[in-house]
């Protein structure tokens, strides 16, 4: 089946994804590389308009059609947090669905990096998704993953990416962070915890932040929000100015989205609408 014809078929049944020969599989992967390798590490928005965020998905190919059915169309910017992958039943549909969205819609749709994208340089348990994989599929789905953006920012305050904040200089620093650094390990592994403090050690590989690290480096960024995901049940932390989503029924039928209106400041959680699908 000519590619075309098969994108068409699956943008109208997603589930059709399924049916993706190996070879379809790979000239999808090839069209999303060319997409991303267009893109820089740090993404803008723009000023009008509306973006939804979407956390973790984890193999919930179900959270991601439904978020695509609802949300895409109208202009709107959709953003997921990354994590596409592992935990949950289908995560190789997840990941060549959205592939196929991103290659057909690459000014609508952003997919960020999260720390499930990169098994090979810091591995993780359980990887259900990369143990699977036979060592060419392995090695191909690493090349691609790798070249995805790490955060996006708007002009109206908000900020979003999958983890912590990296302690760079300035915002646009995020566009020369090398795979493998201090500030890619915070960016796809940080948490925040509900504590004072500015760094708070390591938790199994997992750096650990606080309130006063949080607070300077949105200062320095001249941020209002951030919009993050990667640690589920995690609640709105410091003065409602950090938002964590988990889109993902691998661990909570509750799966949040937010939707943010680009044309309106946004100073804290109260300014945008949250909702479960
Ligand atoms: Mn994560």
């Amino acid at each position: 089946m000519p590619p075309q014809k098969l994108k068409e078929e699956i943008l109208k049944d997603p589930d059709q994804i399924a049916t993706l020969t190996r070879e379809d599989g790979e000239s999808l992967l090839r069209e999303m590389e060319g997409v991303l390798a267009k893109e820089p590490k740090l993404l803008q928005l723009p000023s009008s308009g509306y973006a939804v965020f979407i956390g973790d998905t984890h193999g919930d190919f179900d959270a991601t059609k439904n978020v695509i059915s609802r949300y895409l169309g109208s202009n709107n910017k959709v953003v997921f947090l990354g994590d596409y992958v592992d935990r949950g039943p289908q995560s190789m549909e997840n990941i060549n669905y959205l592939a196929l969205l991103k290659s057909t819609y690459p000014e609508d749709i952003f997919l960020l990096m999260g720390n499930h994208e990169v098994h090979e340089l810091i591995n993780f348990y359980p990887a259900d998704f990369w143990w699977g994989l036979d060592r060419e599929l392995y090695d191909r789905y690493t090349a691609l993953l790798a070249k995805l953006p790490l955060a996006v920012t708007a002009p109206n305050g908000v900020l979003a990416l999958h983890g912590a904040l990296p302690d760079m200089k300035k915002l646009s620093d995020i566009d020369k962070i090398n795979l493998g650094s201090e500030e890619w390990v915070t960016i796809i592994w940080g948490d925040f915890q509900n504590s004072r403090g500015r760094f708070l050690g390591g938790y199994v590989g997992r750096p650990q932040f606080g309130r006063d690290y949080f607070n300077e480096i949105m200062q320095r960024f001249d941020k209002n929000l951030l919009i993050r995901s990667h640690q589920p049940f995690t609640p709105i932390l410091y003065d409602n100015r950090c938002l964590t989503l988990f889109t993902s029924s691998a661990y909570s039928p509750l799966r949040t989205i937010a939707i943010v209106d680009l044309a309106k400041e946004i100073k804290t959680v109260d300014d945008l609408i949250i909702e479960t699908i």
